[in-house]
């Protein structure tokens, strides 16, 4: 919790704590996140729509054509993959 004047924890006795989170395993966990940086963006749309009408990067239901189904399926997971 944010204090006014600096940072405080819940109870509200003015220590600072440190949270340490650990990422283990598979970062990337959706297919549509296309250059793995987590997020499904307009990065990801950009080599969407590069490969478009190709077998590219961009097919992602893998079906040999780039193309609106793939572009829906991005769409569909827009923003930080989970
Ligand atoms: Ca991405
Ligand atoms: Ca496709």
């Amino acid at each position: 919790m944010f204090g006014s004047g600096g940072w405080n924890d819940a109870l509200g006795d003015a220590r600072a704590e440190a949270v340490i989170i650990e990422y283990e395993g598979v970062v990337n966990e959706c297919i549509e996140d296309l250059d793995g940086d987590g997020v499904v963006g307009g990065a990801d749309l950009t080599l969407l729509l590069s490969s478009w009408n190709t077998q590219g990067t961009g097919d992602i239901n893998g079906d040999g054509n780039t193309d609106g189904a793939d572009l829906t399926l991005l769409l569909s997971k827009w923003g930080l993959c989970s």
